[in-house]
C-alpha cells in the first residue's frame, strides 16, 4: 500500500510516501517546505495557508510516483485555528511561542487552581497550553465570532475533506480534555465561559475522516477516492509509535525543536509530586499515556545558529558540532527549561546570562556555547528519564531517541553517559513512520498492536547504538549537583 504522511514541524513541513506491507516499510520524502512563523505587530503567527499549499504540492508530487492509497496528518500540538459560522478561518493561528498566551494563566487558575487543573487534565504547566491561549483571548472579536476551534492537523484535514473533528492524542494537549475520562471536560469549559460547541467531536487514531474533496483531487491531480485517516495527529504521539522498541522497558526522547522525554504508560499519573516535577499525561495511540516532560530541545541550538547567522558569524552546524566535541565537557551548564528560553531571540546571550547568574563562567566561544547546550540537554534528559521512572514506578533498560536530534552523535553519546543507559538512536523520521503505520493498519495493510508496528520499524529502519562510557556516572552526578532541579 502506498500512503502519504504529512508531518509538520516547527521549522519545516514534510510530505512523505510510505510503502507499507507485511515486512515492508519504506519512506521517501516527496516535498519539504519551510515553515516560517510570521511576526505581525506584537503577535507571532503560523502561516497556515502556506503550509496547506506545501501539503497540496506534496500530494501532487506523491501522485506523480504512483497511486495514493491514503493520507494522514500530524503536526506540533496546542495551537488552533478558529472558524466563524461560515467556516471561514478567523486570522492565522497564533504560535505557542507568542508571549501573549501567558495572560490566560491567571484567568484559568481563578476557576481551577494548578492542583485542580492537574487532577482534571494531567498536564505539565506550559504557559501556552490551548486552555490558556483561549482564556487570554476571551472577549476578543475573534473568539466571540468563533464557532469552531481546530488544532492544526484537524484544520488541514477539514480543508482536505470537510471533516470537523478533534483527534484525541492532540486534543489531550489542549488542557481541555479530561485525562481520566478522555472526553472534553465540560465543567472546565463551562467554568471558563467558553461555548461547548467550540470543540468538535473527538476521533481516535485509525478512524476514517473522509475522502479528499473533488477540489483537492483537481488541485493535486490525484484520482479518488483517497481516504484521509486519523493518525496520532500530535507529532509526538506518532513519533512514539515509530520508536523501534523491542521491550516495554524503554524511555524515549522525541528529539526535535522540542525534546519530549518520558515513558509509555497504560494510565495517567495525577499525583502531587508528578505535577511538581512538571510531568504531563498526554494520550498516545491505542489508549496509551505519554508520560513525559517538555525539554526546551534543539530550539536552543537552532536559535543560536540563527542569531549567529544574523550577526554574520559562522553558523555551520556540522563544523560547530565538531568543534564542540573538542571543548572540555561541563565548562558550564544551564537549566534548559528556564522560561526565558521560550520566545525567539538571542540564545547565546541568554545562555551567557544564565551561566553568570548561577556563578559559572559563561561560554567564551561559539563552540563552548554549543557544548554548553549539549551538556545541558543531556543533563535534562538524565533528570527527566529518572524522574519519569520514579514517579510512574517503572523501570527502563534503554533510551530510544527518535527525530532529527538522533543524528547528533555527540548529543547521543552524552545522553547515554548522562542517563547511564544504552541509547538507541533513530529513526529520524519516526513521526512520519508512526503516521503511515497507523493508516496502514486502519486500511488493512498490516495488523497488530504497537509491539508489532514497532517490530516492523525495527526490522526496516537504521538504528545506531551508544553505550554509556565507564566512569561517566560520577561526572554526571557532580554536574547535576551543580545545578539545582527546578
Ligand atoms: C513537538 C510538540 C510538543 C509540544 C510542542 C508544542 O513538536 O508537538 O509535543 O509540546 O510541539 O505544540
Amino acid at each position: 500500500m502506498r500512503l502519504t504522511a504529512v508531518d509538520l514541524g516547527a521549522s519545516s513541513g514534510r510530505v512523505m510516501v510510505g510503502e507499507v506491507g507485511p515486512g515492508r516499510l519504506e519512506l521517501t520524502e516527496v516535498n519539504r517546505f519551510a515553515n516560517r512563523p510570521v511576526q505581525l505587530g506584537d503577535r507571532l503567527h503560523w502561516d497556515v495557508l502556506a503550509l496547506f499549499t506545501g501539503v497540496l504540492d506534496g500530494l501532487r508530487a506523491a501522485g506523480r510516483g504512483g497511486p495514493v492509497d491514503g493520507v494522514g496528518i500530524d503536526s506540533w500540538a496546542v495551537d488552533v485555528g478558529l472558524l466563524d459560522a461560515d467556516g471561514a478561518l478567523l486570522g492565522n493561528p497564533l504560535h505557542h511561542r507568542d508571549a501573549g498566551h501567558a495572560r490566560g494563566v491567571d484567568q484559568v487558575h481563578a476557576v481551577a487552581d494548578a492542583d485542580r487543573l492537574y487532577q482534571v487534565n494531567g498536564l505539565q504547566h506550559l504557559p501556552f497550553t490551548t486552555v490558556f491561549q483561549l482564556a487570554a483571548r476571551r472577549g476578543t472579536a475573534q473568539l466571540t465570532a468563533a464557532r469552531t476551534a481546530l488544532l492544526v492537523p484537524d484544520l488541514l484535514a477539514h480543508w482536505l475533506t470537510g471533516a470537523v473533528s478533534a483527534e484525541v492524542t492532540n486534543a489531550s494537549t489542549t488542557g481541555l480534555l479530561d485525562a481520566t475520562t478522555r472526553q472534553w471536560s465540560w465543567p472546565l469549559l463551562d467554568a471558563l465561559g467558553l461555548p461547548r460547541d467550540l470543540l468538535p467531536p473527538l476521533v481516535s487514531p485509525g478512524d476514517p475522516l473522509g475522502v479528499l474533496t473533488p477540489e483537492v483531487l483537481a488541485q493535486t491531480g490525484l484520482t479518488g477516492p483517497v481516504p484521509l485517516t486519523a493518525v496520532g495527529s500530535h507529532d509526538t504521539a506518532s513519533a512514539v509509535v515509530g520508536v523501534p522498541a523491542a521491550t516495554d522497558r524503554f524511555a524515549y526522547v522525541s528529539c526535535g525543536t522540542w525534546s519530549l522525554v518520558g515513558v509509555e504508560l497504560p494510565a495517567p499519573v495525577l499525583t502531587g509530586p508528578s505535577r511538581a516535577a512538571g510531568f504531563t499525561n498526554e494520550l498516545g495511540v491505542d489508549g496509551t499515556v505519554r508520560y513525559l516532560r517538555n525539554v526546551m530541545g534543539l530550539w536552543l541550538l537552532s536559535e543560536s545558529l540563527r542569531t549567529w547567522a544574523d550577526a554574520g558569524l559562522p553558523a555551520d552546524l556540522g563544523e560547530l558540532l565538531s568543534a564542540a566535541a573538542r571543548v572540555p565537557a561541563f565548562t558550564a551548564v544551564v537549566d534548559c527549561d528556564d522560561p526565558r528560553f521560550l520566545p525567539p531571540g538571542d540564545m547565546p546571550a541568554r545562555i551567557a546570562a544564565l551561566c553568570a547568574e548561577t556563578g559559572q563562567t559563561p561560554p567564551q566561544s561559539q563552540a563552548q556555547t554549543v557544548r554548553c547546550i549539549l551538556d545541558s540537554l543531556a543533563l535534562a534528559y538524565r533528570r527527566a528519564v529518572r524522574t519519569a521512572t520514579e514517579l510512574s514506578g517503572t523501570d527502563v533498560e534503554v533510551v530510544h531517541v527518535v527525530g532529527g536530534g538522533a543524528r547528533n552523535t555527540l548529543l547521543m553519546q552524552l545522553t547515554a553517559d548522562a542517563c547511564g543507559l544504552r541509547v538507541l538512536a533513530g529513526p529520524v523520521e519516526a513521526a512520519a513512520l508512526g503516521n503511515v503505520l497507523v493508516q496502514a493498519r486502519a486500511l488493512g495493510a498490516v495488523s497488530g498492536g504497537l509491539a508489532e508496528l514497532r517490530a516492523l520499524v525495527r526490522s526496516t529502519q537504521d538504528v545506531v547504538r551508544y553505550e554509556p562510557r565507564t566512569g561517566s556516572e560520577v561526572a554526571w552526578a557532580a554536574i547535576e549537583a551543580r545545578l539545582p532541579a527546578r
